[in-house]
C-alpha cells in the first residue's frame, strides 16, 4: 500500500485537504442518492458521506455509478481505503466529517456476527475478538494504553528502573491457596501471584525498582473484579517509611488519572466518564483509615438505609459491599490503613506496639470500584520473618533467597502493587473488570 494514509484521530490536522484512511465499515445507512459510512481505524470512529452525483462527475457515468454502488452495498466490517475530503461538520460527535471521494475495498467481510442490536454478554464473549472492535471496547482499550504509559513515565521520572519478576515461580507469593501449579522437569512450580518477593531482591540491588507483568491466581471467585490473569504493576523502594509509602503511591495514582485526561480524553468522552469527577480525585488528598476506624464506622452506619452490607467484627474481612460503603462515604479513593495480620501475607511488618495490626494499606477506589492497590512496609528482621513462614505453614527453604535478604544489609522498605485492570475499571468507569482486559481469563473462561 503505497498511499501515505492518515490516522482518523489526526483527521482534525487535515480540514480542507484530501487523506485516504485505511480503515473498516463499521455501519452503513443512507437513501438514494447518499450513502452514510461508519469508519473505524482504531484510533477513532467518524462518519464518511458519498454522494453519488460526485461520483459521476469525477469518474463518468458508468465507472461511478458501480463505484457509488458498491458503497451502498458494503458490509459491515469490511476493510476499505477511502479517500475523501475532511470537513469541519459541528452535528457530528466527532466534530469532522469525510466527504467520500473514492474508495477501495481491501478485504471483504460476510455476516459479521456482531450487528448494531443488542447482543447478550455471553455472546460477546464468545466474539471477544471481534468485539473488541466495537467503539466502548476501542476506547477502553485506549485507557489501559494511557494508564500503562503514564505508569512507565511516573516510574521513570522518580528514579525507578524496571526489574523483571520471573513468571515460574518455586514459591507462593501471596498465599498457597490459589496458585496455578505446573510441572517443572518433574518438580512443582507455579505461576506467579505477584511479582514482589524478587523485586525485593531487585531493591536491594538496585534501589528504586517497578515490574510490570502478568500474574495469576486461581481464584474460584466468579465476580466483576477478579480475574484469574491479571497485570501488576508492582514498585519496591528501599529506605522508605510506611507514610512516605503512601504519599508515593497517591501520587502515582493521580499521575496515572492524569495520564488518561492527557492522553485520551476523547476514550472518556465515548464512555461518558465525568473527567470532572477525576480531575478531583487528583487535585484532593486521598483519605486515609485505619481498618479499625473503618470497622468502628461500619458499625455505627449499619442501620442507615445506604448501607447494604453484613455486620462486621473487628478482626473480619471486608466484603465489597464494605469497600463500597467504605469509599462512598469519603467520595474520595482511600487508603484503609493497618490490618490485622491475621488477613494479611506472611511478609508485613507489625505495627510498632500493636503487633496485631500490620503496617499495610489498600488503596479502595471511590464509586464502588474496589480495591486497586494493595501495599505494606516489609518485614526486615530474619528470626521474625522465619517465624512468620513457619506460622503461615511456608516451608522456609522455599523462601532462603527471600531470607537471605534480610541477613545481607537489611533495610526498611515498602512497596505496592497496582491492579491494572481495577485501575482500567475505576477510570473508564466501566462495571465489570472483564472489559479492561483484551483477552479477559475468569473462571471457566479460557477462551478465545
Ligand atoms: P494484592 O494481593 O493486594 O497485593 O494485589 C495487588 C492488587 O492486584 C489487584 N488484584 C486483582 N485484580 C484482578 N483480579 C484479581 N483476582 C486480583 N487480585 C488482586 C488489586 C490488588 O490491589 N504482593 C502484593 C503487592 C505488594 O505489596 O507489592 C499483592 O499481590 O488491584
Amino acid at each position: 500500500m503505497s498511499k501515505e494514509l492518515v490516522s482518523i484521530i489526526d483527521v482534525p490536522k487535515h480540514v480542507g485537504e484530501e487523506v485516504t484512511i485505511g480503515s473498516w465499515v463499521a455501519n452503513k445507512s443512507g437513501k438514494g442518492k447518499i450513502a452514510f459510512l461508519q469508519l473505524r481505524d482504531g484510533s477513532a470512529f467518524f462518519q464518511g458521506v458519498a454522494f453519488k452525483p460526485n461520483f459521476i462527475e469525477k469518474f463518468g457515468e458508468e465507472a461511478g455509478l458501480e463505484k457509488f454502488t458498491a458503497i451502498k452495498h458494503l458490509n459491515q466490517e469490511t476493510a476499505v481505503l477511502v479517500t475523501g475530503t475532511v470537513k469541519e461538520d459541528e452535528r457530528s460527535k466527532f466534530g469532522y466529517e469525510l466527504d467520500i471521494t473514492d474508495l477501495e475495498i481491501v478485504g471483504e467481510s460476510e455476516n459479521y456476527p456482531i450487528t448494531p442490536k443488542e447482543h447478550g454478554t455471553d455472546f460477546l464473549m464468545d466474539h471477544r475478538h471481534l468485539w473488541l472492535r466495537s467503539r466502548k471496547q476501542m476506547a477502553i482499550m485506549q485507557i489501559r494504553n494511557a494508564i500503562i504509559y503514564a505508569s512507565y513515565e511516573f516510574f521513570d521520572q522518580n528514579g525507578f528502573i524496571k526489574f523483571d519478576s520471573p513468571i515460574l515461580s518455586g514459591n507462593a507469593a501471596e498465599n498457597t491457596t490459589d496458585l496455578f501449579e505446573t510441572d517443572y522437569f518433574g518438580e512443582p512450580a507455579f505461576l506467579s501471584q505477584s511479582g514482589q518477593l524478587y523485586l525485593e531482591a531487585g531493591a536491594m540491588a538496585l534501589g528504586r525498582v517497578f515490574d510490570f507483568g502478568p500474574v495469576f491466581r486461581a481464584e474460584k471467585s466468579k465476580t466483576r473484579r477478579h480475574l484469574t490473569e491479571f497485570w501488576m504493576m508492582d514498585a519496591e523502594y528501599p529506605f522508605m517509611s510506611h507514610e512516605q509509602s503512601l504519599d508515593l503511591q497517591e501520587a502515582y495514582v493521580k499521575a496515572l488519572i492524569q495520564g488518561v485526561l492527557d492522553r485520551a480524553p476523547q476514550a472518556l468522552d465515548i464512555l461518558e466518564r465525568d473527567s470532572d469527577l477525576l480531575r478531583k480525585y487528583i487535585a484532593e488528598p486521598f483519605k486515609r483509615v485505619s481498618y479499625d476506624d473503618a470497622i468502628t464506622l461500619l458499625q455505627e452506619h449499619e442501620a442507615d438505609e445506604d448501607a447494604d452490607y453484613e455486620h462486621v467484627e473487628h478482626g473480619d474481612d471486608f466484603g465489597s459491599p464494605h469497600e463500597t460503603w467504605i469509599s462512598n462515604y469519603f467520595g474520595l479513593p482511600t487508603f484503609v490503613v493497618n490490618y490485622p495480620a491475621s488477613l494479611k501475607a506472611f511478609y508485613m511488618k507489625p505495627v510498632p506496639d500493636n503487633p496485631d495490626r500490620v503496617l499495610c494499606a489498600d488503596l479502595l477506589a471511590p464509586e464502588g470500584y474496589g480495591e486497586i492497590i494493595g501495599g505494606s512496609e516489609r518485614e526486615t528482621n530474619y528470626d521474625s520473618l522465619l517465624e512468620k513462614i513457619r506460622e503461615n505453614g511456608l516451608n522456609p527453604d522455599d523462601y532462603a533467597f527471600y531470607l537471605d535478604l534480610r541477613k545481607y544489609g537489611s533495610v526498611p522498605h515498602c512497596g505496592f502493587g497496582l491492579g491494572l485492570e481495577r485501575m482500567v475499571t475505576f477510570v473508564a468507569g466501566t462495571k465489570h473488570i472483564r472489559e479492561a482486559i483484551p483477552f479477559p481469563r475468569m473462571l471457566h473462561r479460557i477462551k478465545p
